[in-house]
């Protein structure tokens, strides 16, 4: 089975890697699977086609297409299987294939707890603050608003931190739990709070470092100057 992914045709990211699909093009470097990415323009984001995929209207999905030719039938468990949602799709692939979970049960439960975490009590006040300073960046309000999110946002990365300790990754080995949150953590990386917190840019240069990002990242950045050399 080879799934196709979703990505934005035209990355507003701008090759940083910093846009949703590339948690789920790492997963699937990190578990070495193949997989073909279709570009998706963003009115074509909003056409019932891709509505039928995310009602959201939104990249990354994923579309498992059954078997390859000469694959024989049933060779993954499940199939057929449309998803959105990154957590979702990152959890997927690590069901699919091992090692992006731990083995035994309440390994993985932990792990799927810190993708929680990831998506639902760190990720919240950092996408406030990119609202914040992408969309209302000229309303009087801002600097005040602003400093009140930077605020919440430093509560969470101190906790965080403290939480990792001196661990290299989340939860003892490296995990799906550690690609949602180096992703999430990334798009900070302008803000400049993250340097007050030297044992996360440590955690997150330790996720850059991996091969498998790097696959991951160049595969998207190339999207761009494509996309760039295209006009
Ligand atoms: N909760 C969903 C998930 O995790 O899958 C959120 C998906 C999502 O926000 N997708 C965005 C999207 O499709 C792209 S990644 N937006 C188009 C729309 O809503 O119409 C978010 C993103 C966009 C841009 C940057 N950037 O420029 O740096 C970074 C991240």
């Amino acid at each position: 089975m080879t799934p196709t992914i979703t990505a934005f045709e035209a990355s507003p990211d701008r090759g940083r890697g910093l846009a949703r699909d590339m948690r789920v093009r790492w997963a699937l470097e990190e578990v070495g699977m193949a997989y073909r990415v279709r570009l998706v323009s963003f009115a074509g984001l909003k056409a019932a086609e891709h509505r039928a995929l995310n009602p959201f209207g939104q990249i990354p999905t994923w579309e498992e297409s059954g078997e390859e030719p000469g694959e024989e039938p049933g060779e993954e468990p499940g199939g057929g299987v449309s998803l959105f949602e990154t957590g979702a799709i990152v959890l997927r692939i690590a069901e699919l294939r091992p090692g992006l979970l731990p083995a035994d049960a309440a390994g993985r439960a932990r792990a799927i707890a810190w993708m929680f975490a990831a998506v639902n009590t760190v990720e919240p006040p950092i996408l406030e603050r990119a609202t914040a300073v992408l969309l209302e960046g000229d309303r009087p309000w801002r600097d005040e608003r602003l400093a009140l999110i930077d605020a919440r946002i430093r509560v969470r990365l101190d906790e965080l931190s403290r939480a990792l300790g001196e661990a290299e990754w989340l939860d003892g080995a490296f995990s799906c739990a550690d690609i949602m949150m180096v992703t999430v953590l990334r798009r900070l990386e302008p803000s400049g709070l993250l340097e007050e917190f030297p044992a996360l840019c440590a955690y997150i240069a330790r996720g850059e470092a991996r091969p498998a990002y790097r696959r991951a990242f160049a595969d998207q950045r190339a999207v761009f100057e494509a996309s760039r050399a295209g006009g």
